[in-house]
């Protein structure tokens, strides 16, 4: 038989078998291993998928191996647009392009081999399923998880969908890549955010990757700070805020206003240019919201006359803007805007030339005890026509450094640095061009035996022209210093005081101190530590005055969860004139998806159902009367989000899974899949979930109890795979060619698990020619047991398999395997036992072969259920091993000795050395100390 005949039989033979159907036998140790259900499109399987699955399918034939009862799941997420926009462009219908592609997908799955449970496969498109889709969205509406709201959405033009922001990422549509715009719509929305809170505490208690975690974090984007009233000048009105910011309430020089904000109408009568104003409003609707959060590098605005703000903490009057970077939906929809302590008010401020008020005094250096504190200047001289800056080379004393110095009494800082200047350069024409706010600076005089807290002022002058006076230094300085015009290059390198390299670049690129420091111009803040008593301090104030409080906002928002499309779950929900949103009976779920002819898109988002008057036209449930469906679909999140509680009862008609069969099989133990998928769909999921717990559907708060992620497969280019650009190497060629083993076995020895990794096709000519050793191998195989020889080895083998199977290091597992072969080939002939730790180690990567092997070498029965090797920990240590020297506590040479040296061979081991003759020679050992596998300790006198 060839490899694909031999891979064809087990293929069968474990299916007729049924070997890879989990038991709900619940005396059993479990292991629920979940890998990311696939969307059935028409291109079929991807080598992606296979990667995405290979992990979780070896450690589950290895847990098989080890006793416990397995769940190794396989579905398909198949509502969706990609199918749906094949079928309108193929005139065929969904039902059948979904039928067609998981036929397709599944003889795809069963050529590589994976020991799916098949007898589970779930289709979210299948009315069976979708029922319990529908079921739990009828317990959020009535749990109030469910609501309706007018909303600027992102509708996509061209698929006539609203989107979700997930899934219009970049102002891109997922699917067709056009622009996504602002549309006004009533859409369907769940109240996901009531959940942020648990969902980030949630996170505290599973063994997620740390960057899924922090993405997951990162998304939910929890903010602390306050809400803070702006009277609005004599008028009877307050512009409500949300700052993080509270500590530089002081520094506010004006306000910005989203341009949908509500004040604005409410206020046409007063406001002197509304006309300017609605002209921007309607440039600002054409962007989407990434463009106006991401890209929005030029900031535009239009300056409300009319009406301004008083500041709540000194009553100063400031002026109102609208902006695009203020978003409607977060926080209030209006900021206090500081330029001096946040970029994009920095660039708005500089733009509109607006003033700047520092509040926060930026600190470098340690802060010591007993400082004393002075004022001084950094001075930096620009020399236009050679592109040089000065500095002083204060060479060993102090490297190099921009000229300085303590202000006098009386002086100004720009009188104070052009004496400096002159005095230490002799420079007489510089200009002033600008400064910038004090940076505290602490740092320690060595010469002077003393701690300095000093204020200094950065300033930047221009040179007029060379001329030049005897510099006035004293003797030390004379001895001690060059003064040297240099790039900016060399000042990057060579200038490493941390006040001088931060003046010069504050200095060259002014910008908004985002970090920490001093209270300054803050009145009854002045001098505290702006993050850990300033914040505290005005909430405060805020409160006893009634004019804010403390505030907490999210990033997340919530779901909107509708599709204007047909191959969705439709929501069950009737709307009667009468009674409002009615819930559909729970016994008429599944509420059907109705059969049409023609499912494209209605124009304007409306969904194709609304065509249909035999599905829209219904009695409300409530009071009779003529009432009509909801034609909105559930977006393609939904069925994703509880499909691996389905798994564990697949057939359950009377609910979603039995509570026995979910309190075994729950949470999963580990959950494999794509970065991508760690946000939107994973959040989603747990929410569900979390949801479903609190009404005692689920039997435990988290679905996962482990998360780990796959790198991408790239092309042989190192490019993304794409059609486009012809690199997409399919599976099943590979396996034509090679067998599925080899295709196995390489995606996971390319490389790292979790790294992105390039195709490359030598490679897999080396995996397939290791493969074929390994059969050749059985030629060799005699009957016994381990030799003493390999014995040693075949342990270390399975111990670091074990291992690095558990921890995702597929790759070092088989390049541990490609050793212990060769080992083997350097014997005349192996042993059955040797032969046999082998093929079972290999087996979860190339199941078939040694399945293969198992039978016609050894004539055992299959490994699915065999035991997987154990090692004994004394045996894997090596009998050889390498030993440092010390002599007189000094480690001199090592050496190799060996579990069955006497004491007197390493002696004269260690005596044969060159380096310890050296060092012991012409003197008395007095001690010969050895500490076995540690160290060997030779005294002298
Ligand atoms: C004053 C301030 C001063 C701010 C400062 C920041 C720095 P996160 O951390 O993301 O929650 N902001 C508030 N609502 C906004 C909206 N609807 N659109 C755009 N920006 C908005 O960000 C909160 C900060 O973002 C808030 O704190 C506010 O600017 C701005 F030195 O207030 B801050
Ligand atoms: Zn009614």
């Amino acid at each position: 038989m060839n490899t694909l005949e031999i891979e064809k039989k087990w293929q069968k033979r474990w299916e007729e078998n049924h070997v890879f159907e989990a038991k709900d036998d619940f005396t059993k140790k479990k292991f629920y291993g979940l890998v990311e259900f696939p969307y059935p499109s028409g291109a079929g399987m991807h080598v992606g998928h296979i990667k995405a699955y290979s992990s979780l399918e070896v450690i589950s034939r290895k847990k098989r191996m080890e006793g416990y009862n397995v769940l190794f799941p396989i579905g398909f997420d198949a509502f969706g647009l990609p199918t749906e926009n094949y079928a309108v462009k193929t005139n065929t219908h969904p039902r059948i392009v979904t039928d067609n592609n998981i036929k397709r997908f599944t003889e795809q799955l069963k050529s590589v081999g994976f020991s799916f449970d098949y007898s589970r496969t779930i289709d979210t498109t299948d009315e069976k399923y979708y029922k319990w889709t529908q079921w739990i969205f009828m317990k959020m509406f009535e749990h109030g998880l469910v609501f309706r709201d007018n909303a600027y959405v992102n509708y996509c033009p061209h698929c006539k969908v609203v989107l979700a922001n997930e899934d219009s990422q970049g102002g891109k549509c997922d699917i067709c890549h056009s622009d996504v715009i602002q549309k006004e719509k009533k859409v369907w929305y769940l109240r996901i955010t009531e959940y942020a809170d648990k969902l980030l505490e949630g996170l505290e208690k599973v063994d997620y990757l740390p960057n899924v975690k922090l993405q997951q974090q990162n998304w939910i984007g929890k903010s602390t700070g306050a809400f803070v009233d702006f009277k609005l000048k004599d008028l009877d009105e307050k512009l409500k805020i949300y700052t993080t910011r509270p500590d530089t309430l002081f520094g506010v020089t004006f306000m910005v206003m989203a341009p949908e904000h509500p004040l604005i109408d409410k206020y046409s009568q007063i406001i002197t240019n509304m006309n300017e104003i609605n002209e921007y409003r309607e440039f600002a609707k054409k962007k989407t919201e990434f463009e106006r959060t991401q890209i929005n590098k030029d900031k535009t605005g239009i300056k409300i006359n009319g009406i301004s703000a008083i500041n709540p903490m000194n009553n100063k009057e400031i002026p109102i803007y609208i902006s695009d970077y203020v978003m409607m939906g977060y926080g209030t929809g209006a900021i206090m805007a500081v330029p001096a302590h946040d970029e994009r008010n920095f660039e708005f401020a500089t733009k509109f030339n607006i003033p700047i008020i520092p509040v926060i005094e930026q600190i470098t250096g340690e802060k010591r005890a007993n400082e004393t504190t002075k004022n001084s200047i950094v001075a930096i001289v620009y020399d236009e026509k050679n592109d040089k800056y000065l500095t002083i080379n204060w060479a060993s004393l102090g490297g190099r450094l921009f000229v300085g110095g303590t202000i006098k009494d009386g002086e100004t800082p720009i009188e104070c640095a052009k004496r400096e200047i002159l005095e230490e350069t002799g420079y007489k024409n510089i200009e002033f061009i600008n400064d910038i706010l004090p940076i505290n600076h602490h740092y320690y005089a060595y010469n002077k035996n003393k701690a300095y807290s000093i204020e200094s002022t950065g300033l930047l002058f221009k040179l007029i022209d060379d001329e030049k006076q005897e510099q006035n230094l004293d003797e030390d300085e004379k001895n001690n210093f060059t003064v040297e015009w240099v790039s900016k290059d060399t000042i990057e390198k060579e200038v490493l005081d941390e006040l001088h390299i931060t003046t010069f670049h504050n200095l060259l690129s002014p910008n908004a101190y985002t970090g920490n420091g001093i209270m300054v111009n803050s009145e009854f803040l002045n001098g505290i530590d702006n993050k850990n008593e300033a914040i505290e301090k005005v909430i405060e104030f805020l409160q006893e005055k009634k004019i804010g409080e403390k505030g907490v906002q999210y990033k997340m928002k919530d779901w909107a969860f509708n599709r204007q499309r047909y191959w969705g779950e439709p929501i069950p929900i009737i709307h009667c004139e009468t009674c409002g949103d009615v819930l559909v009976p729970y016994e008429e779920l599944p509420l059907r998806l109705p059969k049409v002819e023609n499912f494209e898109p209605g124009t304007d988002g409306e969904s194709p159902l609304a065509k249909l008057e035999e599905f829209v036209n219904c009695k409300c449930p409530k009071c009779g009367r003529d009432a009509k469906r909801e034609t909105d679909t559930m977006p393609q999140w939904a069925g994703s989000s509880w499909y691996y509680l389905r798994y564990i009862d697949p057939n359950n008609d009377n609910e979603l899974a039995n509570m026995e069969k979910l309190k075994y099989w729950l949470p999963v133990d580990w959950y494999n899949g794509g970065m991508e998928h760690v946000t939107r769909h994973m959040i989603y999921s747990r929410f569900w979930h979390k949801f479903l717990y609190d009404i005692g559907v689920v039997p435990c708060d988290e679905p996962y109890a482990k998360r780990t992620a796959q790198g991408m497969i790239l092309g042989s280019d190192g490019e993304k795979m794409s059609k486009s650009r012809g690199n997409v190497v399919d599976p099943l060629d590979v396996i034509n060619m090679y067998g599925a083993d080899t295709l196995r076995t390489y995606i996971l020895f390319m490389g790292d698990y979790g790294v992105e990794c390039p195709w490359n096709d030598d490679a897999i000519k080396g995996v397939s020619r290791f493969l074929e050793r390994v059969n050749k191998l059985g030629e060799k195989v005699i009957p016994g047991d381990i030799t003493k020889d390999l014995e040693s080895q075949v342990h270390k083998t399975i111990k670091k398999v074990s291992n690095d199977i558990e921890t995702m290091k597929f790759n070092t597992a088989i390049a541990e395997l490609m050793k212990l072969l060769n080992a083997y080939y350097e014997k005349d002939n192996i042993t059955e036992s040797e032969f046999e730790v082998f093929i079972k180690l290999l087996y979860p990567f190339a199941p078939h072969m040694c399945e293969e092997l198992n039978e016609s070498i050894l004539h055992k029965e299959s490994l699915v259920y065999s035991s997987w090797p154990t090692y004994d920990e004394d045996k894997t240590i090596d009998s050889e091993y390498k030993i440092g020297v010390q002599v007189n506590g000094k480690l001199r040479a090592t050496i190799i000795v060996s579990d069955n040296d006497t004491e007197d061979d390493i002696k004269n081991k260690t005596l044969k050395e060159e380096n310890i003759q050296r060092y012991i020679e012409g003197k008395e050992i007095i001690k010969f100390i050895i500490i076995p596998r540690k160290i060997v300790s030779v005294v002298v006198k």
